[in-house]
Protein backbone atom coordinates (compact mmCIF):
# COMPACT_ATOMS: atom_id res chain seq x y z
CA UNK A 1 0.00 0.00 0.00
CA UNK A 2 2.62 2.88 1.09
CA UNK A 3 4.98 1.64 -1.83
CA UNK A 4 1.62 2.63 -4.28
CA UNK A 5 0.98 5.77 -2.56
CA UNK A 6 4.78 7.14 -2.71
CA UNK A 7 5.05 8.26 -6.54
CA UNK A 8 1.74 10.36 -5.89
CA UNK A 9 3.14 11.89 -2.44
CA UNK A 10 6.59 12.44 -4.33
CA UNK A 11 5.27 13.79 -7.61
CA UNK A 12 3.32 16.11 -5.48
CA UNK A 13 6.15 17.16 -3.90
CA UNK A 14 8.13 17.82 -7.01
CA UNK A 15 4.75 20.14 -8.09
CA UNK A 16 5.23 22.07 -4.96
CA UNK A 17 9.31 22.53 -5.66
CA UNK A 18 8.20 23.60 -9.02
CA UNK A 19 5.37 25.77 -8.11
CA UNK A 20 7.71 27.52 -5.59
CA UNK A 21 11.16 27.84 -7.81
CA UNK A 22 9.57 30.82 -9.77
CA UNK A 23 7.77 32.18 -6.71
CA UNK A 24 8.83 35.45 -4.75
CA UNK A 25 6.84 34.57 -1.78
CA UNK A 26 8.44 31.13 -0.10
CA UNK A 27 6.47 31.61 3.45
CA UNK A 28 2.83 29.60 1.99
CA UNK A 29 4.54 27.34 -0.54
CA UNK A 30 7.21 25.93 2.35
CA UNK A 31 4.79 25.04 4.65
CA UNK A 32 2.94 23.44 1.95
CA UNK A 33 6.18 21.53 1.15
CA UNK A 34 6.31 20.30 4.10
CA UNK A 35 3.28 19.08 5.02
CA UNK A 36 3.96 17.44 1.80
CA UNK A 37 6.82 16.16 3.08
CA UNK A 38 5.98 14.44 6.68
CA UNK A 39 3.85 11.59 5.74
CA UNK A 40 6.59 10.27 3.00
CA UNK A 41 9.25 10.71 5.14
CA UNK A 42 7.12 8.77 8.11
CA UNK A 43 6.77 6.19 5.12
CA UNK A 44 9.96 5.65 3.76
CA UNK A 45 12.20 5.67 6.79
CA UNK A 46 9.76 3.33 8.96
CA UNK A 47 10.16 2.50 12.02
CA UNK A 48 7.84 1.48 15.42
CA UNK A 49 7.36 2.77 18.93
CA UNK A 50 7.89 1.07 22.08
CA UNK A 51 5.53 2.48 25.16
CA UNK A 52 7.08 1.99 28.90
CA UNK A 53 4.38 1.77 30.97
CA UNK A 54 3.40 0.42 34.71
CA UNK A 55 7.35 -1.14 34.41
CA UNK A 56 6.33 -2.84 31.28
CA UNK A 57 7.11 -2.69 27.78
CA UNK A 58 4.50 -2.34 25.53
CA UNK A 59 4.12 -4.27 23.22
CA UNK A 60 6.73 -6.85 24.29
CA UNK A 61 7.66 -7.77 21.09
CA UNK A 62 7.67 -5.57 17.60
CA UNK A 63 9.30 -6.58 14.14
CA UNK A 64 11.08 -3.98 12.12
CA UNK A 65 13.34 -3.87 8.93
CA UNK A 66 16.68 -3.52 8.68
CA UNK A 67 17.50 0.75 8.60
CA UNK A 68 14.33 1.09 10.74
CA UNK A 69 14.05 3.31 13.88
CA UNK A 70 12.39 2.40 17.34
CA UNK A 71 11.33 4.97 19.37
CA UNK A 72 10.89 3.88 23.80
CA UNK A 73 8.90 6.60 25.64
CA UNK A 74 9.02 6.42 29.70
CA UNK A 75 5.25 7.00 29.87
CA UNK A 76 5.64 5.96 33.81
CA UNK A 77 6.60 8.65 36.25
CA UNK A 78 10.34 6.94 37.33
CA UNK A 79 12.98 5.78 35.38
CA UNK A 80 13.83 2.75 33.37
CA UNK A 81 16.19 1.42 31.05
CA UNK A 82 16.67 0.16 27.44
CA UNK A 83 18.82 -1.87 27.93
CA UNK A 84 20.10 -4.88 25.27
CA UNK A 85 21.42 -8.08 26.52
CA UNK A 86 24.13 -7.91 24.09
CA UNK A 87 24.88 -4.02 24.97
CA UNK A 88 24.85 -2.91 21.41
CA UNK A 89 22.18 -0.19 23.15
CA UNK A 90 21.23 1.13 26.21
CA UNK A 91 19.42 4.64 26.94
CA UNK A 92 21.24 4.60 30.59
CA UNK A 93 18.15 5.70 33.06
CA UNK A 94 15.27 6.80 30.95
CA UNK A 95 13.32 9.46 33.10
CA UNK A 96 9.93 9.46 32.86
CA UNK A 97 8.41 11.66 30.10
CA UNK A 98 11.61 11.07 28.46
CA UNK A 99 12.09 8.89 25.00
CA UNK A 100 15.03 7.10 23.50
CA UNK A 101 15.61 5.70 19.80
CA UNK A 102 17.82 3.03 18.46
CA UNK A 103 18.33 2.61 14.54
CA UNK A 104 18.64 -1.40 13.92
CA UNK A 105 21.07 -1.65 10.97
CA UNK A 106 21.79 -5.73 11.33
CA UNK A 107 18.80 -8.74 10.87
CA UNK A 108 18.54 -11.05 14.03
CA UNK A 109 16.48 -11.21 17.60
CA UNK A 110 17.59 -8.86 20.17
CA UNK A 111 16.96 -9.02 23.56
CA UNK A 112 16.39 -6.24 26.04
CA UNK A 113 15.89 -5.37 30.14
CA UNK A 114 15.11 -2.79 32.06
CA UNK A 115 18.23 -2.57 34.39
CA UNK A 116 16.19 -1.09 37.60
CA UNK A 117 13.25 -3.75 37.35
CA UNK A 118 14.53 -7.12 36.55
CA UNK A 119 10.99 -8.51 35.22
CA UNK A 120 11.05 -5.90 32.23
CA UNK A 121 12.23 -8.20 29.49
CA UNK A 122 11.26 -7.99 25.38
CA UNK A 123 12.41 -8.32 22.16
CA UNK A 124 13.35 -6.71 18.55
CA UNK A 125 13.42 -8.69 15.64
CA UNK A 126 14.45 -7.26 12.80
CA UNK A 127 14.18 -8.70 9.01
CA UNK A 128 16.31 -8.41 6.39
CU1 LIG B 1 12.25 -0.34 34.67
Amino acid sequence: MSKLRLPALVAAAALVIAACSGSASPTPSAAAASTAASPSAAAAGGGASVDIKNTAFNPTTITVKVGDKVTWTNSDGFAHTVTFDDNSADSGNLDGGKTFDHQFTTAGTFAYHCKIHANMKATVTVTG
